[in-house]
C-alpha cells in the first residue's frame, strides 16, 4: 500500500488548504453568513465545537468584562511603563501579559480545579477553605485588593446574573457561593473575584451544557484552558493603554525616589 512519510506536526482546530479556511470544520463564509461571533470562534478553535447560544454570549461576557480594569493594576501598569519606554505595541502587550498569573487573572484554572474537587468530593466550605490553608494555599479565586463585601464586583454579579437565568445548572457558581461566605467570615475583602467566578461557571457550563462528555471536561480542567480567556480578554486593554501612552506622547516613565523606602 501507500506509505506515507510522517508529519513532523499534527494539527487538528484550522485547516487552511482549501478555497477557504475552516475553523473546526466551519468555513469563513458559515461564520459570517450564520452570524458567528467571537465567542463562536472561541469555541471552535480551542474546544473543537459549537457550543449553545448561550455559552458562547458567557464567553464573550467574559472577554468584554475583563479586557480592561483600569492603569493602576499588575498588567497595565507594566504596559504603560514599556510603551513609555518607546518600546512598541507588541513590547508592550506582552510585558503586561506575563504579570497575568496566580495572584493576577492567572487564577481561574486553579479555582476551577480547587472549586471541582472540594465540590465532587462534598467537602463543606469550611473543610474546603480549611484544607487548602493546611496546605499553605490561599483560596484561589477568592479575594480583591479593591472590592470587599460592601464593594461588590460589578463583573462578578453580571456573570452570575446571567448565568442563573441561562445555564442548565449553576452548581459549582452554587458552591463558590458557600466558600465566599465562609472566607468573608475571615475579612470583608475575600470576596468572590472574577477569576473565580468565570472558574466555577466554566465548570458548570462544562457539567451542564451537554456539549461535552465528563471524560472532556475533566481534561478541559485538567489542561488549563480558562486562563486564556483572562489573557484574550486583557490583550483588549492592554493594547488599548499601550496606544493611550503613545496618543498622548507620555515620556519615559521613572518612578518618583519618595515612594521608595530605600534600606
Ligand atoms: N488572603 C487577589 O490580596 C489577592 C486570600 C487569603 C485565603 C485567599 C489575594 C489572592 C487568590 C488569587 C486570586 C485573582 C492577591 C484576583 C484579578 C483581576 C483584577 C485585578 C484588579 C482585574 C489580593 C491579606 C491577608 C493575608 C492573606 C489573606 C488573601 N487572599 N487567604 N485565601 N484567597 N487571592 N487572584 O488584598 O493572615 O494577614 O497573612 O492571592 O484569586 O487579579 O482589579 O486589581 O480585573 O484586573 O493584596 O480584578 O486575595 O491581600 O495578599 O496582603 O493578604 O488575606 O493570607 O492573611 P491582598 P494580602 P494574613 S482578581
Amino acid at each position: 500500500g501507500k506509505v506515507r512519510v510522517p508529519t513532523h506536526i499534527v494539527s487538528s482546530i484550522c485547516d487552511d488548504r482549501g478555497e477557504e479556511p475552516k475553523y473546526a470544520g466551519v468555513t469563513m463564509s458559515e461564520l459570517i453568513e450564520e452570524d458567528y461571533g467571537v465567542g463562536d470562534v472561541i469555541s471552535l478553535l480551542w474546544f473543537k465545537r459549537k457550543l449553545p447560544k448561550y455559552a458562547s454570549k458567557f464567553i464573550e461576557m467574559c472577554v468584554m468584562l475583563c479586557a480592561d480594569h483600569g492603569p493602576c493594576v499588575s498588567g497595565a501598569h507594566n504596559t504603560i511603563v514599556t510603551s513609555r519606554a518607546g518600546k512598541d505595541i507588541v513590547s508592550s502587550l506582552v510585558s503586561g501579559l506575563l504579570t497575568i498569573g496566580p495572584r493576577f487573572g492567572g487564577a481561574i484554572d486553579d479555582a476551577a480545579r480547587c472549586f471541582k474537587d472540594g465540590h465532587d468530593n462534598n467537602l463543606t466550605p469550611h473543610d474546603f477553605v480549611e484544607g487548602l490553608k493546611k496546605r499553605g494555599m490561599r483560596v484561589p479565586g477568592i479575594g480583591h485588593r479593591i472590592k470587599s463585601k460592601d464593594n461588590r464586583d460589578k463583573r462578578v454579579e453580571l456573570l452570575q446574573q446571567f448565568a442563573r437565568k441561562f445555564f442548565p445548572s449553576t452548581r459549582y457558581l452554587d458552591y463558590a457561593v458557600r466558600v465566599e461566605e465562609t472566607t468573608l467570615q475571615k475579612s470583608a475583602n475575600l470576596v468572590m473575584n472574577v477569576d473565580g467566578c468565570i472558574g466555577a461557571l466554566f465548570l458548570d457550563l462544562l457539567a451542564s451544557s451537554g456539549a461535552f462528555t465528563k471524560k472532556e471536561a475533566d481534561e478541559v480542567v485538567q489542561i488549563g484552558y480558562l486562563n486564556a480567556l483572562f489573557v484574550v480578554a486583557r490583550s483588549i486593554g492592554l493594547v488599548g493603554h499601550a496606544l493611550d501612552q503613545k496618543r498622548m506622547q507620555q515620556p519615559l516613565y521613572r518612578h518618583p525616589w519618595d515612594d521608595v523606602l530605600y534600606c
